[in-house]
């Protein structure tokens, strides 16, 4: 069986979420936006598919870059296939970015799973077959009663653990260019907010501002540890190694990391080796795919860590369930005004419905487990 064609459908959809001058998202009015379906398919008609952001499987990539790999190629050989993508991006002058070398993986996993009538999350491991999710809020807002204030994030968190069964919660706290933000004070309190909402027994987790100094860093871990977290993820530019080895012998708490620092695995086992992050950090958006996600889990575990993967979706989801040394899925981003299980208009059900006891339950079905409604985007498809 060899890939005969790959393409990509861009389509129409409604969403009510909105992204800020810094790419936060928050909720918003509802408004119209795009999507792409990238679809990579067999002579006997098997294909695998992903929803990417349309950026990310333009048809200028796919004719420059993704075709000339992938066409008449054994979609079987991953590895190789993904080593002679990832050797095209020296080249290709940034545009082939760890991106679109995910969003080629993740279609060519469910072209395999598909093939192979199995799911990709058993394929590549299948270590756990629920996993306990994190509620993931947004980042901080100027929402009235959304996430404006710390007794917002209190009041939200109180309703994610005791309505909706999360059995614990990470805060995205306020950044720029929300007015006010960042400010280390703010983020101690909706913390301190959080903890007393939910007690003394949740798990918490703190994503702040990214750019903050050591010593502001360092003020508000303290703080963080006083308040039993369980680690912090990205407080400091991400480059500065020595920053992060800094902090983390600085600190009793868990510092989680590099999470939007470049060099796949390659990056992870240098954190690693360095003692610059208690946690390893990965993401399949973040890294390029599941291959170097399985990587990075396979680092963190020879050091003795674990591998917390950042990011919602089929593909995140896979690798969680893949491998042993996890704790979590993120599930989100969470807000008081979105309906995060309502799918969008694509999808025909959600990639994570989670239970009432906060547990995502792995899928017996072939592929990644992604429910695409093919005729909708079909009727909404951008010529
Ligand atoms: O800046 C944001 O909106 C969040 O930090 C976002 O990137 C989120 O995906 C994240 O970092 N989760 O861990
Ligand atoms: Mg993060």
């Amino acid at each position: 069986m060899t890939i005969q064609a790959v393409t990509s459908t861009v389509f129409t959809y409604e969403t009510d979420k909105v992204k800020d001058s810094d790419g936060h998202t928050h909720p918003g009015p509802l408004r119209t936006t795009k999507g792409a379906l990238l679809t990579i398919a067999c002579e006997d008609g098997t294909a695998g598919h992903v929803i990417a952001s349309p950026a990310d499987v333009g048809e200028d990539l796919l004719a420059a870059f993704v075709r000339p790999v992938l066409e008449g190629a054994d979609p079987l050989r991953h590895e190789k296939l993904w080593y002679e993508l990832y050797k095209w991006q020296r080249g290709s002058g940034g545009r082939l970015t760890d991106r679109v070398l995910c969003a080629v993986e993740l279609a060519l996993w469910d072209l395999i799973g598909k093939r192979l009538g199995q799911p990709v999350w058993k394929l590549v491991g299948g270590y756990h077959d629920k996993i306990l999710a994190y509620g993931s809020t947004m980042c901080g807002d100027d929402i009235e009663n959304g996430l404006k204030t710390p007794e917002d994030y209190g009041r939200f968190a109180e309703w994610l653990v005791s309505e909706r069964g999360y059995k614990a919660v990470k805060l995205h706290t306020w950044m720029p260019p929300i007015p006010g933000a960042p400010d280390v004070r703010m983020d101690y309190k909706a913390c301190a907010a959080v903890r007393e909402a939910v007690g003394p027994d949740i798990p918490l987790m703190l994503d702040p501002n990214h750019w903050y100094s050591r010593q502001d860093t360092l003020w508000l871990g303290k703080r963080l540890e006083e308040l039993g977290f369980l680690w912090m993820e990205e407080p400091m530019e991400e480059a500065s190694i020595s920053s992060y080895q800094w902090l983390s012998s600085n600190l009793a708490l868990n510092i989680l990391g590099p999470e939007s620092m470049a060099g796949k695995h390659w990056t992870r086992a240098e954190w690693a080796a360095k003692g610059a992050c208690d946690m390893i950090r990965t993401g399949v958006w973040d890294v390029g795919g599941i291959g170097p996600s399985l990587k990075c889990a396979r680092v963190a575990e020879s050091f003795g860590m674990s591998c917390e993967v950042h990011g919602t979706g089929a593909g995140n989801l896979a690798v969680c369930a893949a491998i042993q040394n996890t704790t979590y899925y993120e599930r989100g981003l969470l807000h008081p005004f979105v309906d995060y299980d309502r799918p969008p208009a694509y999808l025909r059900r959600i990639d994570d419905e989670m239970d009432r006891d906060g547990y995502v339950h792995m899928r017996d079905e072939a592929g990644l487990g992604q429910d695409i409604d093919h005729d909708y985007i079909e009727a909404n498809r951008v010529a």
